[in-house]
């Protein structure tokens, strides 16, 4: 079996960023659909380090643009602190989520890691959206529609420069897998700034193999690849527990894939898992996939390559 560098596991209870109540509890969900135990069953030395803590959801309506701005700030600072840390001390970051605004805490802390360390980070973003709404063209202001941007410095200040002075990463960093539902004015975002993604009619197209092959083309030894799972990512016949379900999406078959392949280039270096929702769940379905295909990211289903 490979061997894996020790992991923590990160809660961060919030469904802040969201257009729906309930993915603060996806942490617990998580936890109580054996993430923790399936991975030192594969042989980790996991360390579950419980939840952060940040401000109540205040339920109210988008102010120019965003809602939430202060507390989705107060979350992410808090969790690009803790981010950090494990870093630092050697262990894998798992960020249990939460919404996926959190992304913007998590890969700050990991692009300041990788420069600190001279290494290329490359981030997988595996999901429905591609994440990369700004306050002028957002449908909802909601922030878990707009991590991507600010990651690449469109955004307010507060999220633009968490780590910082410069943009935390480039667009031509973050590769997108699965993407379906791209808003009219985030489209041209998306293509003005040169993401590279791989929508489903690519995945229809070229089959995932091939998809995945591009979206890892040219890591190597230097790699550090973070890889930030939405898990609407996957279709909703398999995963219904997330509050922005999108018809036609990656089935299991595909899903297992993926991981596998990441596992296989052995450069997976930090991760979350978001959205979540368990209000919207089937008796912990969704969090339970979504356990076994972590547990395919660490190599559980190469069954001839151990
Ligand atoms: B998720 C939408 N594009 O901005 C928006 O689940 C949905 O983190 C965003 O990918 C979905 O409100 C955010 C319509
Ligand atoms: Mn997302
Ligand atoms: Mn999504
Ligand atoms: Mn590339």
């Amino acid at each position: 079996m490979a061997t894996y560098s020790p992991v923590s596991l990160i809660g961060v209870p919030t469904d802040i960023g969201a257009g729906h109540r309930g993915a603060g509890l996806g942490p617990d969900a998580l936890r109580i659909a054996g993430l923790g135990d399936a991975l030192a069953a594969r042989g980790v030395d996991v360390r579950d380090l419980g939840n952060l803590d940040g401000p109540r959801n205040p339920w109210t309506a988008p102010v120019e643009g965003y809602r939430h701005l202060d507390e989705v700030v107060a979350w992410n600072r808090a969790l690009m602190d803790a981010t950090y840390a494990e870093l630092q001390a050697g262990r894998m970051p798992i960020m249990l989520g939460g919404d996926h605004c959190l992304g913007i805490g998590s890969i700050t802390a990991v692009a300041r890691w990788c420069r600190e360390q001279g290494k290329t980070l490359r981030v997988l973003w595996l999901d429905a959206h591609s994440d990369f709404n700004t306050s002028e063209v957002t449908p909802s202001g909601n922030v878990h529609g707009m991590p991507v941007a600010c990651l690449c410095g469109l955004g307010p200040e507060a999220l633009t420069r968490l780590g910082g002075d410069a943009p935390a990463i480039r667009p031509q960093q973050v590769h997108q897998i699965g993407i379906r539902s791209v808003d009219q004015e985030e489209k041209r975002l998306i293509k003005q700034h040169q993401v590279d993604v791989y929508d489903m009619r690519y995945i229809d197209e070229a089959g995932m193999k091939r998809t995945m092959e591009a979206a890892l083309h040219g890591i190597d030894e230097n790699t550090h690849l973070h890889v930030s799972f939405d898990v609407d990512f996957l279709d909703p016949s398999i995963a219904p527990g997330v509050g922005t379900t999108v018809p036609g999406g990656v089935n299991y078959r595909e899903a297992q894939l993926v991981m596998e392949m990441i596992a296989d280039t052995g450069r997976m270096g930090s991760l979350d898992i978001v959205e979540l929702n368990p209000l919207l769940d089937n008796r912990n379905s969704t969090a339970v996939l979504a356990v076994d295909l972590v547990e395919s990211l660490f190599g559980k289903s190469t069954l001839m390559r151990d």
